[in-house]
């Protein structure tokens, strides 16, 4: 049977209280826009997990988080655990976003310990991995993404513990988007590599694509093999973006 797609938004560092409205239209729209074929979720600032988790409680659109420390709880000022993540609402978490990986220098084996965190706390991880546009240049993407799986998948991933979201970090916020030809070899040879990872699992586990995803764009790249739903950024802060990008499931 085909994967269930999952259409997904990561509102990075935007949002506040007056973001709720927004927040409950793409909750009322989603049904409408996606039929009951595709998943939705959109995660939150950590601010925001309690109070969306209310606004989109009654809806078939999930909250999750964008990061959180592996550890369950200690002396770690500013940080937040996937289980209080979990005790707000959110039923999934980023972890390994490329701006993480830049900003906080986070490597595979801390994105790999951040999806067991994410397990232990019964939330599904959101793996990201994605080349840069250097090793894009230089022919190393496939390469990239070998190690990528190699260090940031935990053995213990499932279809139903995690998600996989390929981002060319070239790609992201920039209006770029990888040819479809790209798109295809990058997620038929991620399948592959999870398949030697996870064995049998890997092929109900769903792969995002993320970078410049726009209800334009949006039909095009989720019809490519392997692409099992999007991972969103700007155009997720928009109801009627995100809604647009829906309806292409
Ligand atoms: C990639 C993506 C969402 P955008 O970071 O994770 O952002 O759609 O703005 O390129």
């Amino acid at each position: 049977p085909a994967i269930r797609p999952l259409i997904a938004g990561n509102w990075k560092m935007h949002g506040t209280s007056a973001s709720l409205g927004e927040l409950e239209a793409i909750g009322e729209g989603f049904a409408a826009a996606a039929g009951d074929g595709a998943d939705g979720l959109i995660c939150v600032p950590a601010t925001l997990i309690s109070r969306a988790s209310g606004v989109l409680g009654s809806t078939p659109v999930s909250v999750g988080g964008q990061d959180c420390h592996a550890a369950e709880s200690g002396a770690h000022t500013g940080d937040i655990a996937a289980e209080m993540l979990a005790d707000c609402g959110a039923s999934h978490v980023i972890v390994g976003h490329s701006e993480r990986r830049t900003d906080h220098r986070e490597s595979d084996a801390d994105v790999a310990a951040k999806a067991q965190a994410a397990w232990r706390a019964g939330v599904v991880a959101i793996i990201c991995l994605g080349e840069t546009r250097r090793q894009r240049e230089a022919g190393e993407t496939l390469a990239v993404l070998s190690r990528q799986v190699a260090g940031s998948v935990p053995a213990e991933a499932t279809a139903e513990n995690a998600v996989i979201a390929y981002e060319p970090v070239w790609a992201i916020g920039t209006g770029l988007t990888p040819t479809t030809k790209d798109v295809a070899e990058a997620h038929a040879h991620l399948r592959a590599e999870l398949e030697k990872k996870i064995g049998e699992e890997a092929k109900r586990t769903r792969l995002l694509y993320g970078g410049s995803v726009k209800p334009a764009n949006a039909r095009e790249l989720l019809s490519i093999l392997n692409v099992d739903g999007a991972l969103i950024g700007g155009a997720s802060l928009k109801a009627a973006d995100f809604l647009g990008i829906s309806e292409a499931t």
